[in-house]
């Protein structure tokens, strides 16, 4: 018996009990104390045995921090055979998320009873694996191929309800789930019936023609080839039918181990992680200040998505506009956002009705004086937010917190202008809001930490992902992004084309090219900024101005039909422009540029190393806490491919030294490439941006 698993009988029922916080994860402990009870389960007065955990969940799968080390003894694949093994009756009692390894541990048990608030599933596909406790093998015996197939590649829990109607679990109750278990337990005892071993179910075989089509429907589906485990998890299931079981079982487990080898599944796991770990903040102590009632002022493009979100989890929220037609256009935004909503089966009617009740909306900042929070949205000028955060600061009520939405400037500057620097904040959201997983909570000087905490607790609120930076220009998503842009500028300056750049960074994983977002976001916005910049722009760092050329000639993307490339009206598919082409050459000849080729690899190099190197001096600064926030940044902000685990951990892949030595290479002839002297110092000292993470996580 251990900390994690200890068990007791009473009236011939061994009650085996599963207790490793946060989530009953299977690590090593936990599999031991398993296997133990399963051993203790041969005493002649143990009649049958109920597995069941303490907390919030029975197991939620295997413990992925074990991963990429040496497997402890003994393997999850094994236990599962020796509880299926078992000539007791073993019940599985399952509550909260049953999930991966933990639900291969319930389907290795032999009859399996849940809350009617159980969930139950197989997400080992987000992390780029498959299930590798038996679960391709047991699973389609008992639903058949296409439930099977569905749950593996969708990697979606399902309900419990649903589970039992789909043949994977057999019974569900409302309440009192482990007194029930134990009295299934009893009553089949008695019945004595024999053991149902999924491995020797053939249920799910009933129709191998259906079985045989809908694997072949599942392989016909075009997927990303960067990730690997649809796939295998296809063979797998087809195994499970054609295979023997024992073998089918030694087939998973070659699979299993090629994907926890793949580069995909480390970045997988990487981004899984490092997203837990984004809410490790020195702040996370602090007590979250209670909020019911939001204000959001202006109500634009992201005013109107802010406001939405806030609706959706329950929030009471006043919007502001400066007038009264703008006001009625941003309540316009929100009742669209709800109408496709709605047209998506997202929201429905009623919830719709529910949260319009909740929405108010004034051109009197005054209106806010009951709530306990704002988030500031209006246009990106430095003086109109200042008047704001001024008038803000003399209607809002103590103790309300005031958030500021904007993309760059210093939150810094806004909190001087009132009276509670504390209690203003930095909550950066991304557009499309509805669709964008990631918040950027800026921590200004003065910021108070129950104020962080908030801004937190909120994100989390809303189904976000919340990454702390700190106060600097673009913080750390836009600072990557303005990195990620000039590398890509000089490309062009240099001698390459749109396209090429573009073409390149998809191949890398990018669902798009950087030009492609930029003739989608519009190239004005970042004009406007840059002319806003100029008198302050240090004469001695490379200024590219295709882009102004661009903007000069009205290319503002796909808004105007024109940018890096150019649309057919009505369409968003970018076509090359040869009055692009002359814009570059024109650009390249002023500068005494003789242009030159580039080939996909040194693109991806230095568009990937320039945001790598400015990483590490976001990380130098202090900015961000530890590199893998940099990376849930670009992940959930920016679209970097997910399965690379973000550009700190692909550095961490590649090698520093390679990325220093090619920044090294290139800053010969231009300083941008400079590298960051955290780099050399990395080097010297052989660390990797992983031995920061899991310093980070020892000191939280
Ligand atoms: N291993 C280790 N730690 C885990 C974990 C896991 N499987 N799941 C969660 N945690 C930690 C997490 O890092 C966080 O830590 C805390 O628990 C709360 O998590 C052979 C090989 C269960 C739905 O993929 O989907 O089994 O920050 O913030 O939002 O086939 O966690 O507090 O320090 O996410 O309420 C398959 C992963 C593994 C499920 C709860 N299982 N977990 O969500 O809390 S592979 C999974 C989740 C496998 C076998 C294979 C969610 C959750 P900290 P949280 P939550
Ligand atoms: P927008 O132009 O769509 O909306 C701004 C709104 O502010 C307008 O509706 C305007 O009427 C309103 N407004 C102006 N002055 C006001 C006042 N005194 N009181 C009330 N409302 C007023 O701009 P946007 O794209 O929604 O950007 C808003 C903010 O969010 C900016 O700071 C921007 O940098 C930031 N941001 C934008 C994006 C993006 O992708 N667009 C992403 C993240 C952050």
């Amino acid at each position: 018996m251990s900390q994690a698993v200890s068990w007791q009988t009473q009236d011939g029922v061994m009650i085996v009990t599963i207790d490793n916080p946060p989530v009953n994860a299977l690590g090593a402990e936990v599999r031991q104390g398993l296997w133990d009870a399963i051993g203790a389960a041969e005493d002649p007065g143990v009649k049958a045995v109920v597995i069941h955990a303490a907390g919030r969940t029975f197991p939620a799968g295997a413990d992925i921090r074990e991963f990429g080390k040496p497997p402890a003894d003994p393997w999850l694949p094994d236990l599962c055979n020796r509880i299926e093994a078992c000539d007791k009756l073993v019940v599985a009692a399952l509550h909260g998320t049953a999930l991966g390894g933990g639900f291969e541990v319930a389907l290795a048990c032999h009859t399996r009873i849940a809350l009617a608030s159980a969930k139950v599933g197989f997400p080992e596909v987000n992390l780029g694996i498959l299930p590798g406790a038996g679960g391709t093998q047991r699973a389609p015996r008992l639903c058949g191929a296409q439930e099977a197939l569905t749950l593996m590649i969708e990697g979606k829990p399902i309900d419990a309800p649903t589970a039992m109607a789909m043949g994977l679990i057999d019974g569900v109750v409302e309440e009192d789930l482990l007194e029930q278990a134990i009295l299934l337990a009893g009553m089949l005892v008695e019945e004595g019936k024999p053991l149902r071993r999924s491995g020797e179910c053939r249920d799910g075989f009933r129709d191998p023609i259906g079985y045989e089509a809908a694997i072949r429907a599942a392989r016909a589906v075009k997927r990303d080839p960067n990730l690997p485990a649809p796939g295998r998890i296809i063979d797998c299931v087809e195994a499970a039918l054609l295979l023997p079981f024992e073998n089918g079982l030694g087939y998973e487990r070659a699979a299993f181990e090629d994907l926890v080898a793949s580069e995909a599944s480390a970045g997988l796991r990487h981004a899984f992680l490092s997203e837990r770990r984004a809410g490790h903040i020195p702040e996370a102590h602090a007590t979250p200040r209670e909020i019911a009632q939001a204000g959001v002022v202006g109500g634009g493009l992201m005013g109107a998505g802010i406001a939405t979100a806030l609706l959706g989890a329950g929030l009471h929220v006043t919007l502001v506009e400066a007038d009264r037609e703008r006001l009625a256009a941003g309540l316009g935004r929100i009742d669209d956002l709800h109408e496709r909503a709605v047209k998506r089966g997202r929201l429905s009617a009623d919830a719709r009705e529910a949260e319009w009740d909740r929405l108010g909306g004034t051109t009197d900042l005054a209106g806010l004086g009951a709530a306990d929070l704002v988030i500031e949205a209006v246009t990106e000028d430095e003086a109109l937010k200042a008047g704001v955060f001024r008038d803000l600061d003399r209607v809002m009520k103590p103790g309300a917190v005031l958030a500021t939405n904007t993309s760059y400037l210093d939150v810094d500057d806004l909190a001087r202008v009132t009276d509670r620097p504390a209690d203003v904040v930095g909550l950066h959201f991304f557009s499309p809001v509805q669709a964008m997983r990631l918040v950027e909570v800026v921590a200004a000087a003065k910021t108070a930490p129950e104020v962080v905490a908030t801004g937190f607790a909120l994100a989390k609120r809303l189904g976000k992902v919340a990454v702390r930076a700190g106060v600097c220009d673009g913080f750390i998503g836009n600072r990557m992004l303005t990195a990620y842009r000039m590398a890509a500028d000089i490309l062009l300056e240099e001698g390459a084309a749109p396209a090429e750049v573009d073409a390149a960074m998809r191949d890398f994983g990018f669902a798009m090219g950087p030009y492609q977002v930029a003739d989608m976001a519009g190239l004005d916005i970042s004009w406007a900024r840059r002319k806003r910049l100029a008198d302050s722009r240090d004469p001695a760092q490379r200024y590219v101005a295709i882009a102004d050329r661009l903007c000069e000639a009205g290319r503002f993307g796909q808004k105007t039909g024109a940018g890096y490339y150019r649309y057919a009206e009505g369409s968003r598919t970018p076509e090359e422009d040869p009055a692009v082409a002359d814009i570059l050459q024109a650009e390249r000849s002023a500068r005494g540029i003789e242009p030159r080729r580039f080939g996909k690899v040194e693109i991806r190099q230095r568009c990937l190393f320039a945001m790598v190197n400015e990483g590490a001096k976001i990380l130098a600064e202090g900015i961000a806490l530890r590199p893998s926030d940099i990376d849930v940044v670009m992940l959930a902000g920016y679209g970097f491919p997910r399965w690379r685990g973000g550009p700190m951990k692909a550095a961490d892949r590649l090698g520093i030294l390679q990325v220093r030595n090619a920044l090294r290479g290139w800053a010969a002839d231009e300083p941008f490439w400079t590298p960051a002297p955290m780099l050399n110092d990395m080097i010297k000292n052989g660390r990797h941006f992983d031995d920061m993470n899991a310093e980070e996580a020892q000191k939280s």
